[in-house]
């Protein structure tokens, strides 16, 4: 176990299998995983936190495995009778998640922030590694698409991400504050590296980006910043990135990636399949990695994570 203190900035389910590839290779004490909260929104009157809730229930063994959303061993007869009482379903609660939106939606309610009640709940799961919002205001990402703008949530799950994209708004970024752990993590002494997670650049990474001075301090960061390619061989493992890419018209590559974290990163880490974009990447200015990066087991997840440390102890 490295002593290497980290800090990984998450969204999604492929950012939580790195993160939780991490906590099984620094010591957890010195993990502080930042997830995304661009992708909150109020729904059925409850405030719903997915990325934040991914990375809880990966780190804590719960996820379910195979959508890596929500949890494992659900029952489902909440959203069963909410749909025999006409309610919305498109968004899939299962009866032990919801009691998790539920005990959140009270706490903020009753004035606790977010960094607060995912520190209670990430350690009343067991879990050692720190786990923190973005920023403790709301954020939310606006996706704009040739028919007008969407709600995240509504372009993500009810509409199946099928709209073509145009761009992204971030919602409150422009007056949103850092989290508290966030802050002190990229300004602290202690800080060995940032590890940007194979998340959806645009819609997992660049909500925590737009967060007022995070973009500053992590340009301020004295020691590595190395991001994960979500992108193996022009394909994402999982959701809609090479989809907004081409949308985008941008190449559907990893070295579009890197162009995309370009002067934010000092090391990139690709797949042996994108090997042939190694020259091209470093001529952007950082260093390159080439190793697996597709995580279907534990181990891959922690030889993943392994890399990306001593990757980043070389530089
Ligand atoms: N993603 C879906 O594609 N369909 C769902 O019904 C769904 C429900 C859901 C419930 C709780 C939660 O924490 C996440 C959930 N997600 C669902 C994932 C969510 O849309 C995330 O925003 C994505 O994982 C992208 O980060």
């Amino acid at each position: 176990m490295s002593s290497a203190t980290c800090l990984a900035l998450s969204g999604g389910v492929g950012g939580a299998k790195l993160a939780l590839g991490l906590s099984h290779t620094v010591d957890p004490d010195n993990l502080l995983v930042v997830a995304n909260t661009g992708d909150d929104f109020d729904h059925l009157g409850l405030r719903i936190c997915p990325d934040i809730d991914t990375v809880t229930y990966t780190l804590s063994g719960l996820a379910n495995p195979s959508t890596g959303w929500g949890r494992k061993d659900e029952s489902w007869s909440f959203m069963e009778t909410l749909d025999s009482l006409g309610g919305e379903t498109w968004f899939r609660l299962g009866d032990r998640d919801l009691a998790l939106h539920v005990e959140r939606t009270r706490r903020l309610g009753a004035g606790e922030s977010l960094s607060a009640i995912t520190a209670e709940i990430a350690k009343r799961l067991g879990i050692a590694a720190r786990i923190a919002p973005m920023s403790d205001d709301p954020v939310r990402t606006i996706v704009a698409t040739p028919d007008g703008p969407l709600a995240f949530q509504h372009y993500f799950v009810r509409d199946q991400c099928r709209p073509e994209v145009t761009g992204f708004h971030f919602d409150g970024a422009d007056t949103a504050r850092p989290g508290e752990a966030l802050t002190k993590a990229l300004t602290g002494t202690s800080l060995e590296m940032v590890v940007i997670c194979p998340s959806n650049p645009f819609i997992s990474v660049d909500p925590i980006l737009a967060v007022p001075t995070v973009r500053a301090m992590l340009a301020d960061f004295p020691a590595p910043v190395i991001a994960v390619s979500p992108i193996v061989g022009g394909q994402a493992i999982k959701g809609p990135t090479a989809k907004m890419l081409a949308e985008l018209g941008r190449p559907t590559s990893a070295f579009a990636i890197a162009e995309h974290y370009r002067d934010l990163i000092d090391g990139f880490v690709i797949d042996t399949a994108d090997a042939v974009s190694a020259d091209a990447i470093r001529d952007l200015g950082c260093q390159v990695r080439v190793t697996n990066t597709v995580m279907k087991s534990l181990q891959d997840r922690v030889s993943l994570a392994r890399d990306v440390v001593a990757f980043a102890q070389e530089l």
